[in-house]
């Protein structure tokens, strides 16, 4: 096990390079801590694919914890035309009462899929829910004027997912570029500000609290881990020991025993 550099990792020409450096940036008021990462997931790179999709890609990841947030990590992918992505999660300690921030910021040969939440633990839950929604239903609001709908979501992710979630599909070129400069990145700015104000805000819950928000966090994890988008994608890249590795033990890492 090593630990990734507090500092942002860099992929050379990786489009979501300045999404992360923003992130590390904003984390460094709450003393981020190494999270551990075993080596072979911190810098992966592979090359393969056929004469009519080679591929040469590189997957790297950056982590860290604070007192507040149980483990913070940034799945960063950068393939060149196959693919360029970033999947950047914060997992909150269980003793407070906070969502997850979730972004998915994908580039594949067929456009971009950009997603952007404050997911909830425990989606029923006014305690949970009500005061992170108020605050994000304006933002969402005023993020998705700029941005088509990305679609349908699969009925069983609803729970996981809030009522200002961020969700898009634009084409690639300039179009989408510009699209990405003035939409995305505002909104991944005002999104992860809004969500490190709430973190600012908890205080320690009590133990049957931390029990609940602990249990809908696993649902959470196990959801994730099990319908992971990027399995094929990863798969084709890295291969299938590495990425069920990489899902389960560095992605979606929390675990019941
Ligand atoms: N998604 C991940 C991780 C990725 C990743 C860890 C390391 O959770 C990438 C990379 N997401 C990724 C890829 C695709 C998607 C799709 C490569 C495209 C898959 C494909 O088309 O083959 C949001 N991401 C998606 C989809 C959704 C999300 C709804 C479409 C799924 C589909 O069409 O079947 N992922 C989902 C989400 C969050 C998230 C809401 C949090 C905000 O991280």
């Amino acid at each position: 096990m090593r630990s990734s550099s507090l500092e942002p990792v860099i992929l050379p020409s990786w489009r979501w390079q300045p999404f992360l450096n923003h992130a590390v940036e904003a984390l460094a008021r709450f003393e981020p801590q190494p999270y551990p990462i075993p080596e072979r997931f911190l810098w992966q790179s592979d090359s393969g694919g056929s004469t009519t999709r080679p591929f040469n890609v590189t997957t790297a990841t950056w982590a860290c914890k604070t007192n507040k947030l149980r483990q913070v990590r940034a799945a960063c992918v950068e393939g060149g035309e196959a693919a360029s992505v970033l999947n950047f999660v914060i997992n909150p300690s269980f003793n407070y009462d906070l969502p997850f921030f979730g972004a998915d910021l994908v580039t594949l040969p067929n456009g971009h899929l950009l997603a952007l939440d404050l997911q909830p633990a425990l989606k029923n839950d006014a305690l949970h829910t009500q005061l992170v929604w108020e605050k994000l239903l304006p933002l969402h609001q005023e993020c998705s004027k700029k941005l088509p709908s990305g679609g349908p979501i699969p009925a069983e992710a609803e729970p996981f997912f809030s009522p200002g979630f961020l969700w898009t599909r634009i084409p690639l070129g300039p179009e989408g570029d510009e699209l990405i400069k003035e939409a995305v990145m505002p909104a991944f700015k005002l999104y992860l500000n809004l969500y490190l104000e709430f973190v600012d805000a908890a205080t320690p819950v009590d133990a049957d609290r931390s029990s609940e928000l602990l249990a809908g966090q696993l649902r959470y994890s196990t959801y994730r881990a099990l319908k992971d988008p990027a399995r094929g994608m990863l798969t084709r890249f890295h291969g299938a020991e590495w990425t069920e590795s990489y899902i389960h033990d560095v992605l979606f890492d929390l675990r019941s025993n």
